[in-house]
């Protein structure tokens, strides 16, 4: 049965799931959710969202919303053999969970700040960027891009010498960030940070995702 992923291909979130469905290679149909006709918040899809967001998954009878469970779902499912999420030993699944968590607590908040101020916020809500939002999120990034720095001044990757869901859940935000803000300078300025980004971005699967990421150059 073919996956239908709920979302919209301009979203982060949605982006992120298809980067896990184009590095396995499985089939799916992306079925667009329209955000700005409020879509999102009625029924069919709050059923499948009861939090009125995108992504959303359907794999036959079983519909999971919240991205980075959906991509752990995934390679749990489809992708066993890669190394996408290391479950050979408790210490490899830790240190791959570790840096799924950093992304969430440390690096989303800032960075999805910055692409909102710069990207969403004047291009889909006419709004304006307000800099001293922007000075204090990149200070953030920027502390938290340091402790990246040290981190794979040591392995190549995140979690090990491997490419992991660790690695891909940055994709989106970090494409949005480097083709969309004047804040590239962030990852290029941190010579193992940008090593790092060049190897994500330049995977086919990656490719593929931010291809079909709008407002891009
Ligand atoms: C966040 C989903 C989200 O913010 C996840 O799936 O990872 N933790 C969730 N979705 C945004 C689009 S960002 O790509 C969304 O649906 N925004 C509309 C809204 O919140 O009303």
């Amino acid at each position: 049965m073919v996956l239908k992923l709920y979302g919209s291909p301009v979203s982060t979130c949605t982006g992120r799931v298809v980067a896990v469905i184009e590095e396995i290679g499985l089939e799916y149909e992306l079925v667009p959710v329209d955000l700005t006709t409020g879509e999102h918040k009625r029924p069919p899809h709050i059923e499948r969202n009861p939090f009125g967001q995108i992504p959303a998954l359907a794999d036959g009878d079983l519909v999971l919303f919240e991205s980075r469970v959906i991509t752990r779902y995934l390679v749990r499912k489809y992708g066993k053999g890669s190394h996408l999420l290391k479950e050979h030993t408790p210490e490899e699944a830790a240190a791959v969970d570790q840096w799924i968590e950093v992304e969430v607590q440390h690096f989303n908040s800032p960075i999805s700040v910055l692409v909102y101020q710069h990207l969403f916020l004047p291009v889909f809500y006419g709004g304006k960027t307000d800099e001293k939002v922007v000075a204090a999120e990149v200070e953030k990034l920027g502390k938290v891009l340091d402790v990246y720095e040290a981190k794979l001044s040591k392995t190549k990757f995140l979690a090990g010498d491997y490419y992991s869901l660790a690695d891909l859940h940055h994709l989106t935000y970090g494409h949005y960030l480097l083709t969309t803000t004047p804040h590239a300078s962030l990852f290029h300025s941190r010579p193992h940070v940008k090593a790092w980004w060049e190897a994500i971005a330049s995977r086919p699967a990656s490719k593929k995702v931010t291809a079909a990421l709008s407002f891009t150059s």
